[in-house]
Parts: C-alpha cells; sequence; structure tokens
C-alpha cells in the first residue's frame, strides 16, 4: 500500500532508503544472522547516503531532515534488517545528542565523522544495577584538576567494543537524576574496557557487551555541553531516548511489514484441502487484523514523530505510546506470519523466524514498555 500524502521530496527520501534496504540489507541479512557479522561497510554506506544524521544540522554534515523523516526511514530499512537499521538508529541518537547539546567545538569535532560514520557510537546509561530505574546509576565521573576520572561498568551496550565513541551518562554532581553528566569517550582510551558479547534471542548481527571503566580519565572538555553540560545529563539521556523509541518502533514496524508480505505471498501460493490458502475466510481475517495493526502502528507512529518536530507538550507521552503500541503490535504480527507459514514459519530460510527474534528485544530496550505505560500513566494522572 503507498504511503498517504507523501509529496515529491518526503516520497525521494523513503525511496532512496527502500533501495538501500532492498540492494544492501535483505539479501545478507540472514547470513548475517547465522555468522553473528556486524555489516560495518554497510552501515557507513548508509551514512554516506545521509541516514547517519537524519535529523543533525546540515552545518556539520548532518541531514537536517525531520523526525517524520526519520520513522520512515527506519521503517525501510528494517524491511531489510531491523537489526542493523537498530544500530543505525542508536548511532543518529548519538549524534542528535551531541548536535543539540554539544558546544560549537564538540559538535565540529565530532559531528563531520559521525555523519558518514567514519566514527561510530554507542549510548551507554543501563548499568547491572540499573536498568528501567535509570536515574540510579552509579558509574562515578570524579572531577581531577581539569580531567574526569570515570569509574564503573554499563551492561548491555549496543555496539560495545566495536564503536569508535561511546557516549556515556555518569554521576559528576551527586545524588538523583540532576546528579548526572554525559561524557564522550573513545575507544583507545586507557581503563576502558569491553566484556565478552553477550549470546542473545535475536539481534545477532550486532555485538551487545559490558562497556568497563576503570580509572578511565577524560578532559573536562569531553563533558557534552562543557560545563554548562554539569548535571544536564540525564534530561539529555532522556530526550535522546524519545526519539530513539520512535526509530525502534520504526524498526519493529518495517521487520512487521516485511513478515506480512512473506506470509501474504505464502497464502498464494500455498494450498490445503484442494484450495489456495488466500481463499480460506478465516485466513482472510487474519490477513485482515495483521494490515490494520501495520497502518494503525504507522498512524501514531507518524503522529508522534510529528509532535517531536514541532516540540508539542505531549511529546514525551506520544512517544512513549507509540513504542509500546507499535512494539508490542508488531510483535503479534511477526508472529502470527510465522503462523501462517506453518512449519516452514519456524525454518532459518524462510527468514521470518529471524524476524520474531530480532522484534522481541524492542518490547524491552530503549525502555521496558511497562516503563512506557509509568510515562503515559503519570501524564495522564498530572492532567
Ligand atoms: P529491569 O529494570 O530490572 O526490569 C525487569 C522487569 O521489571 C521488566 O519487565 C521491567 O519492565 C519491570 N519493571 C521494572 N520496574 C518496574 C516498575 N516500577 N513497575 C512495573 N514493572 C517494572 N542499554 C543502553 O544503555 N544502551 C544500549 O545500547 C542498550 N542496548 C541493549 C541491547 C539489548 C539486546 C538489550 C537486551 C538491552 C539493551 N540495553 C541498552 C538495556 C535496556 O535498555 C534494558 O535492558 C532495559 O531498559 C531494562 O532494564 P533491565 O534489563 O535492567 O530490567
Ligand atoms: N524526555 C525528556 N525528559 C525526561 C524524560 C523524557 N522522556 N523522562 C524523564 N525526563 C526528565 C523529567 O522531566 C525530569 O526532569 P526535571 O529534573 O527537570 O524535572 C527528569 O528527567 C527526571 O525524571 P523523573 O522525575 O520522571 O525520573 P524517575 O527516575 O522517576 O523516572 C524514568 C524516570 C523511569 C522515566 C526513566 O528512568 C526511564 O525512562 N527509564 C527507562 C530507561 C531506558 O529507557 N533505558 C534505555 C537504555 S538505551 C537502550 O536500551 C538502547 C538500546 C540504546
Amino acid at each position: 500500500m503507498p504511503y498517504p500524502n507523501l509529496t515529491g521530496d518526503d516520497l525521494a527520501i523513503v525511496e532512496m532508503a527502500r533501495d538501500f534496504s532492498r540492494k544492501r540489507l535483505a539479501p545478507y541479512a540472514l547470513e548475517w544472522d547465522a555468522t553473528k557479522h556486524f555489516p560495518v561497510a554497510e552501515m557507513k554506506e548508509a551514512g554516506s547516503l545521509g541516514m547517519a544524521a537524519i535529523y543533525t544540522r546540515e552545518d556539520v554534515g548532518g541531514s537536517g531532515l525531520r523526525r517524520l523523516d526519520g520513522v520512515r526511514i527506519f521503517e525501510e530499512l528494517a524491511k531489510g534488517d531491523p537489526v542493523t537499521a537498530a544500530f543505525i538508529s542508536i548511532h543518529n541518537m548519538c549524534t542528535w545528542m551531541v548536535d543539540t547539546y554539544g558546544s560549537e567545538d564538540q559538535r565540529q569535532e565530532w559531528i563531520p565523522k559521525l555523519a558518514p560514520m567514519d566514527v561510530m557510537a554507542s549510548y551507554c546509561l543501563t548499568e547491572p544495577g540499573a536498568g528501567s530505574d535509570a536515574a540510579s546509576l552509579t558509574t562515578k565521573a570524579d572531577r581531577d584538576g581539569e580531567d574526569f576520572v570515570l569509574n564503573g561498568t554499563k551492561q548491555f551496550i549496543s555496539g560495545g567494543g566495536a564503536s569508535d565513541l561511546y557516549v556515556v551518562m555518569a554521576r559528576s554532581e551527586g545524588e538523583g537524576a540532576r546528579g548526572i553528566s554525559t561524557f564522550l569517550v573513545d575507544k583507545g582510551t586507557a581503563g576502558l574496557s569491553f566484556g565478552p558479547p553477550e549470546v542473545k534471542m535475536g539481534w545477532h548481527s550486532q555485538p551487545t557487551t559490558q562497556v568497563i571503566f576503570e580509572n578511565v580519565r577524560v578532559p573536562a572538555s569531553r563533558m557534552l555541553g562543557g560545563t554548562d553540560g554539569a548535571g544536564k545529563g540525564f534530561g539529555i539521556a532522556m530526550n535522546g531516548l524519545n526519539g530513539g523509541r520512535l526509530n525502534i518502533a520504526a524498526c519493529s514496524l518495517g521487520g512487521a511489514q516485511a513478515a506480512y508480505d512473506l506470509a501474504l505471498r505464502y497464502m498464494t501460493e500455498r494450498e490445503t484441502f484442494g484450495r489456495k490458502l488466500i481463499d480460506e475466510p478465516t485466513i482472510r481475517f487474519a490477513l485482515a487484523d495483521m494490515a490494520t495493526s501495520l497502518e494503525a502502528s504507522r498512524l501514531i507512529l507518524w503522529r508522534a514523530a510529528t509532535a517531536l518536530d514541532e516540540n508539542d507538550p505531549d511529546k514525551v507521552e506520544l512517544c512513549a505510546m507509540a513504542k509500546k503500541f507499535v512494539t508490542e503490535t508488531c510483535f503479534q504480527v511477526a508472529d502470527q506470519a510465522l503462523q501462517l507459514h506453518g512449519g516452514y514459519g519456524y525454518l532459518h530460510e524462510t527468514g521470518v523466524e529471524k524476524i520474531v527474534r530480532d522484534l522481541r528485544v524492542n518490547r524491552i530496550l530503549e525502555g521496558t514498555n511497562e516503563i512506557m505505560r509509568m510515562v503515559i500513566g503519570r501524564a495522564e494522572a498530572a492532567r
């Protein structure tokens, strides 16, 4: 179904992402999953097409597009591979944080390297003892003369060990959310190390590791925003996540759309009891529910992305609603697509079981869907 109401420019952006996804991601995604290959060359190619700094300002090499363009791009990328799309989303989140909250020097230093993905970035918030309750994080950043010294461990970091730059939330100012600042830490810094890659249900083509800080010394100029950034790190991290949550939802939508497309085609080919499955009324009802879920997901996602573009007062709640609704609904669509394939759906070569595995985690990361309900519930209670 064509996207509604797109102008020529909007369509050109979608078509660029679709073309890249079809040619450079889709043909290889199953192999990358099986061999646990992190497709760095393809991601750099996405960067060269403007997809690593989508809503970052143009003066430093960003694409200067909207969040609305972003969710359409991530839907298209995820049709080819939801895992690679998700890492490009995390990188975009880091790039946007540097562009929005960095000093002019930091913007000039980093964005020209982040935009083409010459430098790949990871986002480091979660800790072994602080996941959903992120403001309770304990990684310390102690001031020592002109430097900060970081100590602590980050957990579940996407791109850990592979990324060149780590955007790290650490406690420099004292207790609570307002005691946290954000630091830009180079991979080569002494005292920085990485745990072994976690063995996961999905997201096989992307490393997830601990990121360990043992007396990691960074100049004070590496605090995001300079001295103005002291104590602002939690707000920076959360504002980054608003957009990240939309992109992750868009990854679920793209993955589910791809699974649906496979199921629809299979229903027109497979025969049981002497006729095509597509001619069974109950199969058509299943397809109808799936198609409706995909369209509803797209609409709430576009609504939330527009709210973020327009700095709507309800943007945080709308992003949480979109993340919760789309990641849950689209997981069900992908699972149903697997069911419609019968036993063949359970085989790796069909491509649907990978999508189901890869979409499952989107209900957990970038804020679990229980935390999304907490965010929505708080906003509703405050009305
Ligand atoms: P917990 O916070 O311990 O929660 C456990 C369960 O309790 C969950 O179901 C949760 O929803 C529920 N729960 C918690 N509190 C409440 C409450 N008050 N009320 C009701 N239910 C509650 N983090 C990063 O910083 N950077 C990354 O790049 C990154 N990548 C990831 C990649 C993968 C593959 C995975 C699995 C995780 C990644 N994460 C990353 C971490 C992810 O964001 C956290 O796993 C997530 O926020 C949940 O934290 P937790 O695992 O500690 O669960
Ligand atoms: N956007 C902007 N600001 C936000 C915000 C958001 N989404 N959420 C919270 N804030 C602000 C809030 O307004 C407050 O600001 P101020 O101090 O100016 O009043 C401050 O942050 C503290 O917020 P709360 O008082 O609500 O803090 P609390 O600790 O009660 O709850 C909660 C915060 C639960 C919403 C937050 O910890 C959270 O989102 N937890 C989930 C963690 C998460 O999403 N982790 C994802 C890791 S990244 C990942 O998984 C990847 C794959 C990259």
